[in-house]
Formats: C-alpha cells, sequence, structure tokens
C-alpha cells in the first residue's frame, strides 16, 4: 500500500500521536517537516493547524480522524478497540485530554513559559499560577485512571495511551509540571514505562526547545 504522509512538526504533541500510531502499527509513512501555516498544510486543513494527513488523493485533518482511518486501514495492533465498551472509553479518554488536558497542561500552562522563551521576558507568573489548580487536578484524574492495570482502557495499550505521552513529555519541561507528574502514585511510573515503547523512542522531538508548533 502506498506510504501516508503526515505533514506537521514533530515538537507538535498532535502530530507525534499520528506518527506514533505509525510506529506501533509498523507502518511506513513519511513525516514531511513544516511549520505551521505551511502552504502544503493550509490546503488541507482550513485553518492551518497540524498535522494533515496525504494518503493518495485521500487527504485529511484532526489528529483523532487520522488516528482512526491509520487504525482501520492498516494491520498490526488495534489502538482502537473494537469491543463497544472499551472503544467508548478510548473515545472517552482522546476527547477529555483533548479538550481539558490539552488546552491546561500545554496551552496556558506550558505555553506561558513558551511564550517568556520567545519574547526573553520573564514568565507570567499570574497565568501560570492560576492555571496550577486545573493542572493539579486532571493529573490527579489521570493519575486515578492508570492506578489500575497501568493504562487507561482495561489493561490494553490503546490511542487513549498513545494520545496522553506527548503531553506529559511536553509537559514535564516546565518547573511545576515536572513536579506534579513526579508527586504522582501511579501516572509517573506509566509515563516512565511507556516512554520506553520504541513507538515513544523512536518518534523523540529534536533536543532543541519547544517552540510555537506545541
Ligand atoms: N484538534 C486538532 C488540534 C491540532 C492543533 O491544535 N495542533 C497544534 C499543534 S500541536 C496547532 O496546529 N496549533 C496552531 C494553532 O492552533 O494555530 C487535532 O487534533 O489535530
Amino acid at each position: 500500500m502506498m506510504k501516508p504522509e503526515i505533514i506537521g512538526s514533530m515538537r507538535s504533541t498532535y502530530t507525534r500521536v499520528v506518527c506514533m500510531v505509525c510506529e506501533e502499527k509498523s507502518i511506513e509513512y513519511v513525516l514531511t517537516e513544516r511549520p505551521l501555516n505551511a502552504p502544503e498544510i493550509l490546503k488541507i486543513h482550513p485553518l492551518g493547524k497540524m498535522p494533515v494527513l496525504r494518503h493518495g488523493d485521500f487527504v485529511l485533518f484532526e489528529s483523532k480522524a487520522i488516528a482512526t482511518y491509520l487504525d482501520r486501514s492498516f494491520a498490526g495492533p488495534q489502538l482502537i478497540p473494537s469491543d463497544p465498551r472499551l472503544a467508548g472509553l478510548t473515545e472517552q479518554w482522546v476527547s477529555f485530554v483533548n479538550t481539558t488536558v490539552d488546552r491546561t497542561l500545554i496551552r496556558t500552562y506550558l505555553f506561558a513559559y513558551i511564550k517568556a522563551m520567545m519574547s526573553g521576558e520573564p514568565p507570567d507568573r499570574v497565568a501560570i499560577d492560576a492555571a496550577l489548580p486545573d493542572m493539579c487536578q486532571q493529573i490527579s484524574i489521570l493519575d486515578n485512571a492508570v492506578a489500575g492495570a497501568g493504562y487507561l482502557v482495561d489493561d490494553q495499550f490503546t490511542l487513549a495511551d498513545l494520545n496522553l505521552l506527548p503531553i506529559l513529555d511536553r509537559v514535564i519541561l516546565a518547573p511545576e509540571g515536572a513536579e506534579a507528574l513526579a508527586a504522582t502514585a501511579h501516572l509517573s511510573r506509566y509515563f516512565k514505562k511507556h516512554a520506553t515503547r520504541p513507538s515513544f523512542q523512536r518518534t523523540l522531538p529534536s533536543a532543541s526547545p519547544p517552540e510555537r508548533a506545541t
């Protein structure tokens, strides 16, 4: 089958998720590194967000849609279970992480540090402190969720886990994020364990500091 092309940046957590899907399923893919609003991205995503997918003459935007398409189109371990309850739980955690956790941990908290780094100004303490209660609450929810078998869904590695790992990997770049994760009883162990997966290791963003693409 033709190789899917993912257009985006490995520094983008959402791009990394779809690359991890390919790695987990041993799909041969091409990552075309492009910045936000690159013409190739704007041609596919009406708002210029990443990632986007090109597969032959088929194009797609939205990481969850891309992940589902790849999971259904290619052989390899099923990342969205076919059992309706397990599929529902997978959707639940992907949705919670994308609509709530990403907004707090990345767009609000981490971006306060990234903005400071890019402008050379000190970090906005008010914005950071304001994000901390939500960040701690959401980390605690995730900590409880993985307390049983060490996965978000049942006892299997699914898209729900894969979708969370790049966010955890980014939030620990800032001090309160690192402390919050280290203080958890289960989530820190979960992160350490799954961070050894080849799909995680093979998609590590370059060692350069996070930029706007996160
Ligand atoms: N819901 C979208 C979110 C994509 C998204 O926000 N990507 C970030 C990079 S991680 C981006 O393009 N940000 C630029 C912007 O929001 O303008 C998805 O799941 O693909």
